[in-house]
């Protein structure tokens, strides 16, 4: 029974994957706009950061559109099908629950922040800003 169960949300999820992709694709917002100085500077920023998801998750597709929104490169982490990533959210992050954002500031200790709004709310603070770089 609990094999059936789990077969019938892996088909669910295989039948709404497309769909929640093509949903993001076709609302993905436009980024803002920065010079180059300016992208460069928000670029390096990033190189700190990672996101560790999966692919159709809501959450992540959240996270991911903010993202597209500030025009941020982030490294994007498959924890769902990569072992490695899942096993490094696992082990250093605490919980495999996506989306997290893994923060690697130089000279400080690595921090793992979960809850998509927590997420979004980071990005903005550093990022939300076309003449800002990270704080
Ligand atoms: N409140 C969380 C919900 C995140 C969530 O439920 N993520 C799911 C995937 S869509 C997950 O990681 N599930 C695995 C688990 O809870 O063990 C957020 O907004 O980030």
């Amino acid at each position: 029974m609990r094999l059936f169960i789990r077969l019938f949300f892996k088909l669910v999820r295989l039948i709404l994957t497309p769909f929640m992709l093509l949903s993001e694709w076709l609302t993905r917002p436009k980024a803002i706009a920065r010079d180059a100085a300016q992208q460069l500077s928000v670029d390096e920023n990033c190189q700190n950061l990672a996101l560790y998801q999966f692919s159709a998750c809501p959450f992540c597709i959240k996270v991911r559109k903010e993202i597209a929104r500030l025009g941020l490169n982030i490294e994007k982490r498959n924890a769902q099908h990569n072992q490695q990533y899942r096993n490094e959210l696992a082990e250093a992050g605490g919980k495999v629950k996506v989306p997290c954002l893994r923060v690697s500031q130089p000279g400080q200790p690595v921090t793992w922040l979960y809850e998509s709004a927590d997420i979004i709310s980071y990005l903005q603070r550093h990022f939300d800003n076309s003449t800002v770089t990270a704080k």
